[in-house]
């Protein structure tokens, strides 16, 4: 038996809710959740914070048995509930698929959200939650089950998990238009370390290059471990090596938009008919068709999320000094910096340093490591 235990949590003014989520469904329609849209959501949401809240209520909860590591969980009679886990969440509505293959148009339990340190992250694609049927297609989730495996940014000055239990992440990069970004690539990496699942690099559109130009980048991310695939959606090239890695796995497909994602897993398995939109011939960006992160399953086993694309992958709860830890290859040299506590910035006697100046370390990763201990951007 659990503990039981009364929590006390905070309760927002009904009225006030109503006008936010009333916002929330008409920009989710309108503009829809692009990473852009998503973002000025955050805005808005940051302003009528902790501010607004007003009551308090007490709910039973047992401990140690927390929300997606985020505190205590309400009681719920689980004999009533079906499991199942979450293919898509925008705005109002959560699509939850059963283990036997049905579907579920679910709201979210008002207290689940009152309880909740984070109204962005209730429940997220990926999620395994319990819910009440309330009829053959729709229910109410009561509970989010403990994640594993996730993957988060900062955004706005809060947490943003794009999706949870996964394996791995698949992160998709194009070798030109948009033009690659070796760094964005580098914050993927620390960001999959610290959620706990792995990684592996797609390099995309390689028709519209000379091989060889992507060897370099081939042997860093080789190198220090990590699978880099060649491919073209379009001219059908690396399809197999990419399907025997996302075989039985759960993977997140992210990365800039335009790279290639969503074309990448129509032509995995060409029945998940996802929207493609071309690249902006003047600013050779991507131009956010996907609007949403959706979970699909593989015909030859495994799902895959599809993510819209990210501009920034702002790091989250990672300490300055934990980010040496992120980059591996740096490991065997911090034994040698001549004080314990180095940054390997600008320190006197620096292994690492050194390591970059001679060859042994790629330049292009130490950048990445410094801007991101200096907290620059992009
Ligand atoms: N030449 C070439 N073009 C490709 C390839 N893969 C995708 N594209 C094109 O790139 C554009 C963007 O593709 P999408 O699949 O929509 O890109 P995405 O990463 O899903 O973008 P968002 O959904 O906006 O994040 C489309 O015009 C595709 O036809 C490829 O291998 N080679
Ligand atoms: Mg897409
Ligand atoms: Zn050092």
């Amino acid at each position: 038996m659990r503990d039981k235990r009364k929590v006390r949590v905070d309760f927002r003014k009904n009225r006030e809710k109503t006008t936010r989520l009333g916002n929330l469904a008409r920009q989710l329609g309108n503009e829809a959740a692009s990473d852009n849209a998503h973002d000025q959501l955050a805005g808005s949401e940051r302003l009528s914070g902790k501010g607004r809240l007003s009551r308090r209520r007490t709910i039973i909860a047992s401990a140690g048995d927390s929300a997606s590591g985020d505190g205590p969980q309400r009681d719920i009679d689980v004999s009533k509930c079906l499991t199942g886990r979450v293919l898509s969440s925008a705005g109002l509505t959560t699509v939850v698929r059963c283990a036997d293959g049905r579907r579920f148009e679910c709201t979210i339990r008002k207290v689940l959200r009152t309880m909740s340190r984070d109204e962005r992250n209730i429940v997220i694609t990926g999620d395994e939650v319990l819910f009440l049927p309330e009829s053959i297609d729709k229910g109410v989730i009561e509970r989010v089950n403990p994640r594993h495996g996730v993957l988060a940014r900062g955004s706005q000055n809060r947490e943003h998990i794009l999706v949870a239990n996964i394996d791995q992440v698949a992160i998709v990069i194009s070798a030109v238009e948009p033009a690659l970004k070796p760094h964005l690539v580098d914050r993927f990496l620390v960001s999959a370390a610290k959620g706990n699942v792995g990684a592996i690099i797609c390099l995309n559109k390689v028709d519209l290059v000379d091989p060889a130009d992507l060897q370099m980048l081939c042997g860093i991310y080789g190198q220090i471990g990590h699978e880099v695939i060649l491919l073209s959606a379009e001219r059908q090239l690396g399809l197999d090596r990419l399907r025997a890695l996302l075989r039985n796995r759960q993977t997140v497909i992210a990365g800039q938009s335009g790279v290639g994602k969503s074309s990448l897993l129509n032509a995995i398995q060409p029945g998940l008919s996802l929207r493609t939109g071309e690249v902006s011939d003047w600013t050779k960006k991507g131009k956010h068709t996907t609007r949403n992160a959706e979970l699909y399953e593989l015909e030859f086993g495994g799902w895959v999320v599809d993510t819209p694309g990210i501009r920034q992958m702002e790091l989250w709860d990672v300490l300055p000094a934990e980010i040496e830890g992120y980059f591996v290859e740096f490991r065997p040299f911090v034994r040698f910096c001549k004080f314990p506590n180095c940054r390997h910035l600008h320190e006197s006697g620096c292994g690492v340093r050194s390591a970059a100046a001679r060859g042994l370390i790629s330049t292009m990763r130490f950048q990445s490591y410094c801007k991101l201990v200096l907290g620059d951007g992009d």
